[in-house]
């Protein structure tokens, strides 16, 4: 595989300390930058895991908890990524590093309680790191901040929900209430509580896939028909050629990792695009095996192209206009025409379109070489069965969508989609991030949804599409809104533009926060504040007769499964996210008819008359719901309990049907886009560390970067940093440009590191102050945290120029 070569950046170079009230300077006191590695896991993986869950959970909890994750035989699916597991066959141990980490994180022994919160002024917390709130432990009770007080005071669960209840009826429009979601919610708490949303008037229901893969699900609505991946797990283990584009699994889905090498043991070949030469993606020594501990482990990638930022588009245009010039050259070689003559429309545009392709452009978009893109081209005209996983690297971009469907064009035109080994996988963020959107968690919801879920509840639905992150931002920050509501999720710190998101937040009377631990989201808030204490994934759920309860979830391959949690949760107090939701809609809609003596009669379509409680006790009858508004959900009741899940209905994959306007898959015109960059700017991407999930900091190492003890670094090219006069070791601050003015993150360490030219990246979400809100994706309005104009500005002309401490 062909790897830039590394720049030589001197071990253990080490930061002054900062002083200052933030205590990001005690963090990053004791930074130390060494080269990053050439392969992933092995050994010091499982030191990691040992060291994380041990301080975490205790021996005998680190001991159930690895024989219980993503079990069949009634375990837990792991908190983690929403990687599927492997059909049919399990692994002895199917865990990674990173889903124990994401497993200590929740099943911790460690407790806040109302103590903590008499010791602590929210002024004071607020100037907390995020790493250090999640140190602190699992939110263990109900609490309140009132409005002017310092600190928040316990509070009991039925004045909580009341308060809850008294604000969403003060309001007199209800679209001025907003319910984010995370992807963590069961199937089973999404359903209901986007019931309670819409029963309350509004299809205000945001959520991270705004951020995370809505270009994906945009784009492929549009082409292919439906918004989720195309393969199986089979598939990518049967593919002949898989590209990795903007991912790094060996961080985000480790697990992927074994499929990888799978596919590779079958003769598979791997095509690696990033701007960034990943661990993960070049070597690999599995854990689970042997080998793994002794050998070299397993050479991923064949073919590494190291693309700019953005550089995707132009990238997927070019193979296909390549693949076009091989089919003019050998007719009837290349392209898959039975397919599209029977399956697609749209290829004489796309040809047109192709054949004008402008070379220079491509070249410059992407900074690879014409050998580099045609040695790509070739791979995937000899291959029969092609799979594409991506993942941020193509979503977080403003042309994404375009990016996406290019690629759909790719596998089009090669006839890889519906048939064994080939399709497209966009790899989910969140464990149930695409099981909420199938249960309605969205701001756009298709009428045929809307329908059923008026037919079951007997309760009219609103129709007005509602506001999806960024214009909930939008909404907040113009004083739209009154009550906040988050089912999980950290919003202040995980959306664009901290700055106006937190001036955003304040202006709400109310925001309320389900969660499982502390984050920066229970600091920022509104002029009252409730924090309400969830039942994780991993928690043991007993319903009002004292007998456990299991939820469901679906991965990324649209496999249905259940979960059942086995550990005593963190205190008594705590409630399932369904239990909060149905309290909350009795609280909103008033006691049932006929409860309060009169004559019981419900005037029709009351909200009231849904028995909240009576769904909440048992959740099969909240199944039974959804097997009536959801597709693929018929006799779902029984299925949950199937211990490997069954798959819902994708038609693309089933029997290449394409419910698109036209009937067929669609081929796309998309006009190149290249990110240009003023003189002297860098193009910075915002990209998760080894030792942390989303805005949950788990530790402050990078391991496979080289990067520990610390988070404020900035990956820059060695030839950047010297053409700029700056050199490793220094302090810059990084300042981002926009339309509507400047925006800055203070006192990054420059790390000289083998990126691609032209960009850089650092780690979110220290850098979201710098995404400009209204920087997104075209369509699907996801913010651009991939691609921010920047300039460093050094820190003082004396440490810029100042060779590193050591
Ligand atoms: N341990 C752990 N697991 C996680 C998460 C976590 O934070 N920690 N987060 C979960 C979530 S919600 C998600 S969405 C996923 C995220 O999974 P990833 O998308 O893998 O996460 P990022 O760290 O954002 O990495 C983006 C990758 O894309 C590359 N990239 C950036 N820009 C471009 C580009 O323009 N073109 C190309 N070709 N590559 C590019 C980066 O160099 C990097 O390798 O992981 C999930 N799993
Ligand atoms: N700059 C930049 N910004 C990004 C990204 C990026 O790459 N760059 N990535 C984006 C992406 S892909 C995503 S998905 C979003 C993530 O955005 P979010 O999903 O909002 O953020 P998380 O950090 O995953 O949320 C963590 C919090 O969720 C709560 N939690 C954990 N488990 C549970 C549970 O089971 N139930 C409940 N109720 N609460 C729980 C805990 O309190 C924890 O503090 O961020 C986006 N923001
Ligand atoms: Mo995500």
């Amino acid at each position: 595989m062909s790897t830039p070569p590394r720049p030589r950046i001197p071990l253990a170079r080490r930061l002054p300390g900062r002083t200052g009230d933030h205590d990001v300077a005690q963090d990053d006191a004791e930074l130390e930058v060494g080269p990053p590695l050439d392969h992933a896991v092995g050994l010091p993986a499982t030191r990691s895991i040992a060291r994380q869950s041990l301080r975490h959970l205790g021996l005998p909890r680190t001991a159930r908890a690895i024989r219980r994750m993503n079990h069949h035989d009634g375990g837990f699916d792991c908190p983690g990524c929403a990687w599927p597991e492997p059909e049919g066959h399990e692994l002895p141990l199917e865990f990674c590093e990173n889903g124990i980490k994401a497993v200590a994180e929740e099943a911790t022994l460690r407790t806040i309680t109302r103590e903590f919160f008499a010791r602590h002024p929210v002024a004071d917390l607020r100037q907390r790191t995020e790493h250090w709130l999640g140190q602190q432990g699992r939110l263990t009770e109900p609490m309140h901040l009132a409005p002017g007080d310092t600190h928040y005071r316990p509070v009991s669960w039925e004045d909580a929900t009341a308060l809850v209840g008294r604000h969403l009826r003060a309001a007199d429009d209800p679209d001025r209430a907003v319910f984010y979601t995370s992807g963590r919610t069961s199937n089973e708490a999404a359903f209901l509580y986007q019931a309670l949303v819409r029963c309350h008037g509004t299809n205000n229901l945001p959520d991270c896939s705004n951020m995370c893969h809505e270009s994906s699900g945009s784009a492929l609505t549009e082409t292919i028909g439906i918004g989720k991946g195309s393969v199986t797990i089979n598939d990518v283990v049967g593919a002949d050629l898989i590209v990795v584009a903007g991912q790094n699994p060996g961080t985000n889905h480790p697990r992927m990792l074994t499929a990888l090498e799978q596919a590779k043991e079958r003769g598979a070949t791997i095509v690696t695009v990033n701007p960034l030469p990943e661990a993960g993606l070049q070597r690999f020594d599995n854990p689970q095996r042997l080998r793994g501990y002794v050998g070299r482990g397993t050479e991923l990638t064949d073919l590494f192209l190291q693309v700019r930022l953005g550089g995707d588009l132009a990238l997927f245009q070019a193979i296909n206009a390549l693949l076009l010039e091989a089919e003019d050259a050998a007719p009837g070689t290349v392209l898959d025409h039975a397919f599209l003559a029977e399956h697609c429309d749209g290829l004489e545009s796309l040809t047109g379109h192709l054949r004008d392709l402008d070379w220079d452009a491509v070249l410059r978009a992407t900074g690879l070489e014409r050998a580099q893109i045609e040695e790509a081209a070739g791979l995937v005209a000899r291959s029969d069965r092609i799979v594409v996983c991506w993942a941020m690297g193509l979503t977080q971009h403003r042309h994404a969508v375009p990016t996406i469907r290019e690629v759909v064009n790719t596998l089009l035109l090669r006839g890889s989609i519906g048939r064994p080994g080939a399709g497209v996988c966009p790899v989910r963020g969140h464990s149930n991030v695409q099981g909420d959107r199938t249960m309605g968690i969205w701001e756009k919801p298709p009428e045929p949804f809307l329908a059923a879920l008026e037919r079951s509840l007997g309760v009219p639905m609103p129709r007005r599409h509602g506001h999806d992150v960024v214009d909930a931002i939008r909404a907040m920050r113009d004083g739209r809104v009154d009550v906040f509501f988050a089912m999980g999720g950290n919003f202040a710190s995980a959306t664009p533009d901290t700055a106006v998101t937190e001036a955003a937040l304040a202006r709400c009377a109310l925001t309320v926060q389900v969660s499982t631990k502390l984050n920066r989201s229970h600091l920022v808030t509104g002029r009252e504040a409730l924090i309400l204490p969830t039942l994780g994934r991993t928690d043991r759920d007993l319903g009002p007769d004292g007998a456990p309860r299991f939820v469901t979830v679906e991965d990324s391959m649209s496999v249905v499964h259940p979960s059942r949690g086995r550990f005593a949760p963190p205190s008594d107090a705590v409630r399932s996210e369904v239990d909060i939701v149905a309290a909350i809609a009795r609280a909103r809609f008033g006691p049932p008819p006929g409860a309060d003596g009169g004559d019981g009669a419900a005037p029709a379509g009351d909200p009231a008359a849904v028995d909240w409680e009576g769904l909440a006790a048992d959740y099969d009858r909240i199944r039974d719901r959804i097997a009536e508004v959801v597709p693929g959900f018929e006799d779902f009741r029984r299925r949950a309990r199937w211990p490997h899940g069954f798959v819902l209905p994708h038609p693309p994959r089933d029997e290449r049907r394409f419910e698109t306007e036209t009937g067929k898959a669609r081929l796309t015109v998309n006009a190149l886009e290249v990110l240009e960059v003023p003189p002297g700017r860098l193009l910075l991407q915002s990209l998760r560390s080894h030792d942390q999930y989303n805005t949950t900091i788990y530790g402050l190492d990078d391991r496979y970067r080289g990067i520990k003890r610390g988070r404020r670094v900035v990956l820059v090219h060695p030839d950047d940093l010297a053409a700029r006069g700056l050199r490793d070791g220094a302090l810059v601050d990084l300042v981002s440009e926009w339309a509507d003015g400047e925006r800055r993150a203070e006192r990054f360490r420059l790390v000289a590191y083998p990126t691609a030219r032209g960009c850089a990246a650092a780690y979110y979400p220290e850098t979201n102050p710098l995404v400009p809100l209204d920087s997104t994706a075209t369509t699907s309005n996801t913010p651009t945290s991939k691609g921010i104009v920047v300039r460093l500005e050094p820190v003082g002309p004396s440490d810029a120029s100042a060779p590193a401490v050591a």
